[in-house]
This record gives C-alpha cells, sequence and structure tokens, in this order.
C-alpha cells in the first residue's frame, strides 16, 4: 500500500516514518491519482530522514524525505502555534487510500472534513506518548483509511498533522502525528538537507576556510604537500556543491508540461 506525504520546501516533503518502504526509489508529486496525470512530476528520492528516535508506528512516527533535485509544485505551510488545532477545530485529511475500511483506493485525491476529538478512548497502544504528540480526528465515517498514511491533516489549509494510524476507518478517531511537537527538528532538517534559497531563519551557510585543523591528521611539511582532490572538496562543502547541482538536474531531466 502507498503513502502520501506534504511538500515542505520544493525538495523536501513530510510523511510518516512508518512509510519508509514507500519512497524508496522515486515519488510521483502533484495532486497524485491512480492514473498517469501529465501534471505529475516524477522526482528520484535522495534520502530518507526519520525522526531519530522513530523505532514503531505510532510513536514519533515523522519522517522528511529528500527529493534529489527540486519539485516546482506549491509548497504547504506547516503549523507553528502548540495550541493549533484546538479541541473540536475542523480539519481536513487529504488521500488518494481506501474510500472505506477493506474496500478500493480512490482514483482521486480525496479530502475529508471532521472534527478534532479527544484521544482518550483510543487504546493505550495507539497513544503511548501520550495526547500531546498527536491529534485525534474524525469517526462516524469521517476518517483516513489505508494508503493515506503519511499525508497531510489541515486546518485552514496548514499543515497540522501527518495520518499515522487508526483502528479500521470511520469507526474511532484516527491518529495523527501532531506537527507543531516536532517544529524544532523540521526547521533544523530544511536547514540542513533543503534546496537554496533556503527559509530566512537557517543560519548562513559559510564554507569554512581551508585551514591546517581541517586537513587530515599528518605532519606538517606532507600536509602543506597536499592539494586537495575533488572528492577531498564534495566532503568539505557539501552544501555549495548542492547549489550548483540541484537547478541543472531540474532543469534537463524531467521538464513539466508547462515548459
Ligand atoms: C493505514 O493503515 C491507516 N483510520 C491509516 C489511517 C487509519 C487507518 C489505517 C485511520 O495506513
Amino acid at each position: 500500500m502507498n503513502c502520501g506525504g506534504a511538500l515542505i520546501h520544493p525538495n523536501l516533503f513530510l510523511t510518516a516514518a512508518h512509510c519508509h518502504a514507500s519512497f524508496k526509489k522515486q515519488v510521483f508529486v502533484g495532486p497524485v491519482t491512480q492514473y498517469w496525470d501529465a501534471n505529475m512530476e516524477i522526482i528520484n528520492v535522495e534520502r530518507q530522514i526519520p525522526f531519530p528516535a522513530f523505532r514503531e508506528l505510532p510513536v514519533d512516527d515523522i519522517m522528511i524525505v529528500q527529493l534529489a533535485w527540486p519539485s516546482t509544485k506549491a509548497t504547504v505551510e506547516y503549523n507553528r502555534r502548540a495550541q493549533v488545532p484546538a479541541f473540536g477545530d475542523t480539519v481536513t485529511a487529504v488521500g488518494a487510500g481506501l474510500t472505506t475500511e477493506g474496500g478500493s483506493v480512490s482514483l482521486y485525491v480525496e479530502h475529508v472534513d471532521m472534527p478534532t476529538t479527544n484521544c482518550a478512548d483510543l487504546p493505550a497502544w495507539l497513544l503511548r506518548e501520550g495526547p500531546d504528540n498527536h491529534v485525534c480526528a474524525g469517526r462516524n465515517g469521517k476518517d483516513a483509511c489505508q494508503g493515506d498514511s503519511g499525508g497531510p491533516l489541515l486546518a485552514n489549509g496548514v499543515l497540522v498533522g501527518i495520518v499515522s494510524a487508526g483502528i479500521g476507518c470511520g469507526r474511532r478517531p484516527g491518529v495523527y502525528t501532531r506537527v507543531s511537537k516536532y517544529l524544532d527538528w523540521i526547521d533544523d532538517t530544511i536547514c540542513q538537507y533543503g534546496s537554496f534559497p533556503l527559509p530566512a531563519g537557517c543560519p548562513p551557510v559559510t564554507p569554512p576556510a581551508a585551514s591546517p585543523q581541517n586537513l587530515p591528521d599528518r605532519e606538517p611539511e606532507e600536509a602543506a604537500e597536499r592539494t586537495p582532490s575533488p572528492a577531498a572538496l564534495d566532503t568539505a562543502f557539501p552544501t555549495s556543491n548542492d547549489y550548483e547541482k540541484v537547478p541543472s538536474a531540474a532543469g534537463t531531466s524531467f521538464p513539466t508540461a508547462s515548459e
């Protein structure tokens, strides 16, 4: 079963850590349906960055996937406020997963509006971290289902949750990873793995000046004779190398329909 995700930076999307098997090689970016659509972009996966503490669903079920080149699709704003969504707020789950429990996958990206609900009537194994790390929402037939995992839960168009787990579909509230709990990690990961331009809040990228401390541990005369090989420069300045590589790859490999 496939998973969804939400683009939070041109080359990074947010999804569930338990979706790692779905995002190994390539992803479709767009409003993704089950059949080919000329608006979809096909982009290779560069790396998966699961939240470091993730072990098994539904604890810390959050991951960022780095694309090999940036998407041209619009990114979604992610929620920065711990008090959002408030209890009872209307939230919207988006995905192309099953339309009913045990049913068939949707041919279209669909969405469902529902109120956030109390997580307390879910079994303990679903809420091992306590409700703070989750948003619970839905029931009475309004819910995410298999195949929607990793996809967005929105409040007023802002990403507040990630489809994570549930008991069946439409019977009990669904469990979503609460995005605002992982804000520092998301911000840091964007600064570390995002394509340029980076968000204004990222530390400035200044390649370290070549100095004896940056060279391999050798005798001074030997180090002075050494000219750094291209490979050594790659390791020393990964960010400037990325900067040159990413835009040209986007232009040549997979032109989009609009070009
Ligand atoms: C799943 O298996 C899944 N009802 C995701 C969400 C829900 C159930 C199952 C919520 O991906």
